[in-house]
């Protein structure tokens, strides 16, 4: 059991989007909690778990879009909580505009109905891409301007909304963060605007110069994978009658650009270099995004607090890279 949760629910998850960067790690870490039976890693075909993931417990084709197979999963296994993790990242969502909206939103109202006829409850993250232009951008509160102009935004909003919709109409309990940029050593995120904080490391652990494709400068919330699993789990676990914001919190631990990053990794790597090689369709999500969220509802409605800094952050992560 883990030391941050107390009290435990007894409780049966389904985690759809289980082999992705949040996902495989956070299967892991809620089949050490709730026991591995209990646990059910849902996968598509073309990512199917592997290794560790794989045999430490049970696993189910869901598809997101696939209705049935979610309804057919949820009922197998006495399904009672659903960690819905998929979506097409923020980069590759621009690419793909209507797979996006497909899976992030169709994909959504999928699960939420299921949820409704079968009494789950319901995670879905949000994101800083939730926010835009026109959005406070330093300390950018909890209830604002949500305009994004990305599908990525336009998806997260919308699913913001269609929560708290499903919450108010028919008591489906669902609860949701805003994750910033998500830092991890095990699998790579893919598609992301903020994925560059993670090659960082690992060009830094492989002797390499790292080309940053975003300018120095570019501010965004981050956070450390141990404490985003943590923060998932806490508010899933939180006692409802304290939640007044359910969908979505704002959550963070650290505002950082590629320059900040660099000098922590320096202090511990003093040879490691770093380029400018400008995305310009990335560097227009980012300048579209909030520099630092105020997560103090989060704080103050269910206790959450960040463990690592920065600091912290970028020595686990050159230990884990076997860097230093
Ligand atoms: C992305 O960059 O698309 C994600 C996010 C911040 O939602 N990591």
């Amino acid at each position: 059991m883990q030391p941050f949760l107390v009290e435990l629910k007894m409780t049966k998850i389904l985690i759809i989007g289980s082999t992705g960067q949040i996902g495989s790690e956070l299967t892991m870490l809620l089949r050490s909690i709730y026991g591995a039976s209990n646990v059910v890693a849902g996968f598509i075909e073309s990512a199917k778990p592997q290794g560790e993931l794989f045999e430490s417990g049970p696993a189910a084709a869901v598809d997101i879009t696939n209705a049935q197979q979610i309804a057919d999963t949820v009922r197998k296994y006495r399904i009672d909580t659903v960690y819905n993790l998929a979506a097409l990242l923020s980069a590759v969502a621009e690419d793909r505009p209507q797979l996006a909206w497909h899976i992030g939103l169709g994909g959504l109202f999928n699960v939420l109905e299921i949820a409704r006829e079968m009494h789950c409850a319901v995670f879905t993250p949000s994101s800083i891409g939730a926010f835009g232009h026109n959005t406070p951008k330093i300390n950018t509160p909890q209830d604002t301007i949500q305009r994004p102009q990305t599908m990525y935004g336009v998806t997260k909003v919308a699913g913001e909304l269609l929560c708290d919709y499903y919450h108010k109409r028919f008591a489906v309990d669902t609860r949701s963060v805003r994750y910033p940029g998500i830092v991890s050593s095990l699998t790579a995120p893919g598609g992301g605007t903020t994925d560059y904080a993670v090659e960082i490391y690992h060009a830094a652990a492989r002797g390499e110069t790292f080309q940053s494709p975003l300018l120095a400068g570019t501010f965004l919330d981050m956070m450390y994978m141990p404490d985003a699993l943590r923060a998932t789990i806490e508010l899933m676990e939180a006692n409802p009658d304290r939640l007044i914001h359910r969908n979505a919190f704002n959550i963070t631990a650290m505002s950082v650009d590629p320059e900040t990053i660099k000098s922590a990794i320096l202090k511990w790597l003093p040879e490691f270099k770093m380029e400018y090689c400008p995305n310009s369709a990335l560097q227009a999500i980012a300048d579209s995004w909030p520099d630092s969220m105020d997560d103090s509802c989060a704080r103050l409605e269910w206790g959450w607090l960040p463990k690592y800094d920065l600091h912290a952050m970028t020595l686990e992560m050159l230990i884990s890279l076997n860097a230093i």
